[in-house]
């Protein structure tokens, strides 16, 4: 660091320098994220100093964490006057998926490990899709991760995690939305699943879905009349936990996610005394926390309002089918039919997807390649419009054509 500071145009011209070496999101086929929404970014501006790591110091900020919880919680199944069992969702908002994955489970190895089980053995079981951040949560909570197999649509296979599951088994987790291939698990028969352990061999296994990506998609998918086309959330009975991220589908500023329980208990196996502060406690991984983008998730949810996210969440799907059939055109197939705006486009060898996938990147798109099957992976996030596809469309054309000739 330098002793004396530069003045501020001289800051800002450096600024620019760096802005420049940014892309922008127009050619972005790559990314869970995109622009946030005008009214997100001015309300994350307006917060910008608010911390709810000592949220007795920002009480409107606090109020609206609560808000966001409880909007997102009625989005997904809670708080809608259904049943006895029809209260609020209870969590926070974290940093993203990442966050509210380890939390999760943070949460139910705690119970488990106060009930008296010991941490030695202690596993979860994840679809073999499952996003990195499990890797993570394996190294630092010392559970065992175990992978279950897919069917041939890519979800997880009910058979595979009923193999996998065993006295130490603490969580199984389903995707609603994964990373690679977009595909919704079958979050019911895993409900039945954990139902039937705990009926037949009196184990309790927790349920947790992670909906980062979908949780703001899914809810907004054409079913058929009123029924919703997927149920994956709280809706579902035997569902713990559900996890969903704002600054992905839910046009919000970086950092938010949001992690919900069913049960309030849960929160308390997080808490930490914090006897210092405003607060008692604190149940969230980070302490200090952005207050800004807590701001901004509330902003940008009352000013869509689930039609506004509708009308998103559409467009997206309309522009994914469009890019799917001008694929299909040209003679290339996705792996799995799209379920939500996620693709994954097939290509006889894997030596050709990666070869058409930096044919593209030449071309100035951002595409990425899957694991297994190997396949160009597209994301059609809100910065896509109908003339990106287009051009992606004649660019597509150009690097599939060329190698046929
Ligand atoms: N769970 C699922 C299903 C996810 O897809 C992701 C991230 C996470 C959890 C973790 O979320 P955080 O990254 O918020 O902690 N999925 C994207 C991915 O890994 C994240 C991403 C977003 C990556 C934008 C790149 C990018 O440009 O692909």
């Amino acid at each position: 660091m330098d002793e004396r500071g530069l003045s501020r145009r001289e800051v800002e011209s450096l600024l620019r320098e760096q802005k420049r070496k940014d892309l922008s999101y127009k050619r972005v086929l790559s990314s869970m994220c995109t622009y946030p929404h005008e009214v997100a970014a001015y309300a994350h501006k307006m917060f910008l100093e608010s911390n709810l790591g000592d949220s007795g110091l920002f009480p409107g900020t606090k109020e609206m964490e609560k808000e966001v919880v409880r909007m997102i919680g009625s989005l997904l199944g809670r708080g809608q006057g259904r049943g006895q069992d029809s209260g609020n969702a209870f969590g926070y908002l974290s940093t993203g998926g990442t966050e509210s994955n380890i939390q999760v489970i943070h949460a139910v190895r705690n119970r488990k490990r106060r009930e008296g089980q010991r941490l030695k053995g202690m596993n979860i079981i994840v679809p073999e899709t499952a996003h990195f951040s499990f890797d993570k949560i394996a190294d630092l909570l010392c559970v065992e991760v175990r992978k279950a197999g897919l069917d041939e649509e890519l979800r997880v296979a009910v058979s595979s995690v009923a193999e996998l599951i065993d006295d130490e088994t603490i969580c199984v987790v389903g995707i609603a939305g994964t990373t690679e291939f977009g595909q919704v698990d079958p979050i019911k028969d895993l409900a039945k699943l954990v139902q039937e352990q705990k009926q037949e061999k009196g184990r309790e296994i927790f349920l947790f879905v992670d909906a980062a990506f979908g949780g703001f998609v899914l809810p907004f998918l054409e079913g058929e009349g009123e029924r919703r086309k997927y149920e994956f959330d709280f809706s579902v009975e035997g569902v713990g936990a559900v996890s969903v991220d704002p600054h992905k589908m839910g046009l919000s500023t970086i950092p938010a996610g949001c992690l919900l329980f069913r049960e309030e208990s849960y929160l308390e196996e997080l808490a930490v005394p914090t006897p210092y502060l405003t607060t008692k406690s604190q149940s969230s991984l980070t302490g200090t926390r952005s207050g800004a983008s807590a701001a901004a998730t509330f902003a940008v949810l009352k000013y869509l309002g689930r039609e506004g996210l509708r009308r998103v969440v559409r467009e997206c799907v309309r522009l994914t089918r469009l890019l799917v059939r001008g694929a299909a055109e040209l003679g290339v197939s996705t792996v799995v039919e799209p379920v939500i705006n996620v693709a994954a486009l097939r290509f006889p060898t894997p030596a050709e997807v990666e070869r058409v996938a930096s044919a593209l990147v030449e071309r100035g798109w951002r595409v990425s390649v899957t694991r297994a099957p190997k396949a160009l992976r597209l994301v059609v996030m809100p910065h896509v419009k109908e003339e990106t596809v287009k051009e992606f469309l004649e660019d597509l054309e150009a690097v599939v054509v060329s190698s046929y000739i």
